[in-house]
């Protein structure tokens, strides 16, 4: 059986980046075989965050999530392979760092500080939906 080559959408999130934490990240991700196809360094705006996290507006999250996201700088891959989507997923770990397996990007290097947003470290597509809309936002 073969599966279709996918690309996914990954950020490192405002956390990551200011905890030096890019390239333990972005090696994680090659260590697993999948290829970086692009990458930049972005300060996002309000805008691309409102579209990015479109699906959250309205939930109690969605404000603190956007205000943490413009904190810093966000560093964007694109990033391929056959199943990469759901392989990334399982390479950050669940939502909530507190409770993310050890072993996970966001078990290992996520915890909760106590604000009304988890800071977990890094995004990544969860469909191949997602995933098209994602890239062509973050890399027009
Ligand atoms: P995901 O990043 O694991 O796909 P989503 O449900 O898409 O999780 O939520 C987007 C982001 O919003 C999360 O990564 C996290 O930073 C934050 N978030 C999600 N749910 C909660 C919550 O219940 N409390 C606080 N922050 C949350
Ligand atoms: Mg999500």
């Amino acid at each position: 059986m073969t599966t279709a080559i996918e690309e996914t959408l990954v950020l490192v999130k405002p956390d990551g980046v200011a905890r030096n934490l890019t390239g333990e990240i972005l090696r994680r991700i090659e260590a697993k075989g999948y290829s970086l196809i692009d990458i930049r360094m972005v300060q996002p705006d309000r805008e691309i965050l409102a579209k990015h996290y479109a699906e959250h507006e309205g939930k109690p999250f969605y404000e603190p999530l956007v205000e943490f996201m413009q904190s810093g700088p966000v560093v964007a891959m694109r990033v391929a392979g056959n199943r990469v989507i759901e392989g990334f997923r399982v390479l950050a770990g669940t939502t909530d760092p507190t409770t993310a397996a050890p072993g996970t990007i966001r078990g290992d290097f996520g915890r909760d500080w106590g604000l009304k947003v988890q800071q977990n470290l890094v995004h990544g597509s969860d469909s191949v939906e997602s995933s098209a809309r994602e890239l062509a936002l973050w890399f027009a």
